[in-house]
Order: structure tokens, then sequence, then C-alpha cells
């Protein structure tokens, strides 16, 4: 899977896309990160890619123009790709939604907006607009990665024998959570659950079961 991020800040991604699971899933090419810096498609000797508001108001809109050129150059790229955009505008990104993606041969294209948002004719080239939840950031980087990390770790082969994606997406949307302990027993007086140390693995489950939320 492709997953194409235009942002103005490509800098911000290096840490996330290059550690750890995302890291190894590039390695073991199950997935492609390529991110598209939007000021390459900006206007004029001054790489333009924001504007007054029409209508008036505070701040600064994203231009179609570039972000259309950058879509564009991203579809060339990955004719099938979903367009995502990034905006408190957006549905509530949700497990589902990740599953649903992952499962896609098709690639992302997720846009990142910055200042006051987008010029809104960009949404007649987007199939979904999401939100990471009802609060307002200062850009799209961070809910862009948060896709890009829900979403690359559900493809299959990515997560290792600990959870396999397939286990994941059995368990009830795959969000749901039961506590977890590990070595020692004891420890500042506080012990783990007996059941999780009996071996019996009915019990075990059944005892997941009744503590997940
Ligand atoms: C956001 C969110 C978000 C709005 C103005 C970026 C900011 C600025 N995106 N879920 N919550 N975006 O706050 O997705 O352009």
């Amino acid at each position: 899977m492709t997953i194409q991020i235009i942002t103005l800040f490509p800098e911000m991604f290096d840490g996330v896309l290059n550690s750890s699971m995302l890291w190894k899933a590039q390695k073991e090419n199950l997935v492609e990160y390529k991110l598209i810096n939007l000021r390459d498609f900006g206007i004029g000797p001054r790489k333009q890619v924001d504007d007054i508001p029409y209508g008036g108001g505070d701040g600064m809109v994203l231009k179609p123009e570039p972000l259309f050129a950058a879509v564009d150059a991203a579809k060339e790229a990955d004719p099938d790709a979903k367009v995502l955009l990034m905006t408190p505008r957006g549905d509530l990104f949700t497990q589902e939604m990740a599953r649903e993606f992952a499962a896609t041969e098709a690639g992302l294209i997720i846009i990142c907006g910055r200042y006051e948002g987008y010029d809104e004719r960009i949404t007649s080239v987007v199939d979904k607009q999401i939100s990471i939840g009802e609060y307002v950031l200062t850009g799209g980087e961070l809910p862009a990665m948060i896709i890009a990390d829900a979403v690359t770790r559900l493809i299959p082969g990515v997560l290792g024998g600990e959870t396999s994606a397939e286990k994941e997406s059995h368990s009830q949307a795959g969000v749901l959570e039961h506590p977890h302990y590990t070595r020692p027993e004891k420890f500042r007086g506080l012990s783990v659950p007996e059941v999780l140390l009996s071996g019996h693995h009915g019990q075990i489950e059944q005892w997941r079961q009744a503590n997940q939320k």
C-alpha cells in the first residue's frame, strides 16, 4: 500500500514514519510513504499557497490551485488511491475506517490543512473528510500521522506474532482492550489476577472478555 501525504511540513513526519513498526513495515515493503510538499505547487516567485478569505475574517485560507495540483500529481502516481481530507468538519476517524482503508489494495492520499483551512472547492476531488476529534489543531499533520499509524498496523503482515490483524479484527471492532499484566507476579504489593496464572485458557478468555472496555 502507498500512503501519500500532502503537507507544508514534510519534516514533521520523519520521527513517526521512520520508527518502530512503521519503519519495519517500510523495510518489508508492506507500505510506502510518500511526502508531497504543497509548497512545491505554490504560485509565483514566492510559491504562494494561501490567500485572504473571501467574505473577510481573520487568518488565511489554502488556495485551490496548489491543492488541486498536488492531488493531481499524487493521483498520477496512484490513480485508484482514496483521497482523505483532514478537517474538524469531517467524520470522526474510527477503527472501522482504519480496517476499511487497510483492506483495500488502493492507496491513500492524505491532505493536511494549515491556517484557517482549505478553499472548500478541494472537496470536489476528495473521497472522505475525516476528523480525529472535536478540537482545533494548528495543522492536519498530526491527524495524518494517526491515520498512517492506525492503517499501517492493520496491513496484513505488519503486526507480527504479538497480535495478528486477523485476531484484532475478530475482537469486536478491534478497539476494545482488556487489561494486560507481565512479570513480576508481585510488584509493590500489587499482584496479578490469579486466573491469568492458571493456564486455563477458557477462563482467561472469559476474564478478558469480562474486563475489556
Ligand atoms: C483537524 C482535526 C484540525 C483546522 C485548521 C488544521 C486544523 C487547521 N483535522 N481533525 N481536529 N485541523 O483541527 O482533523 O488548518
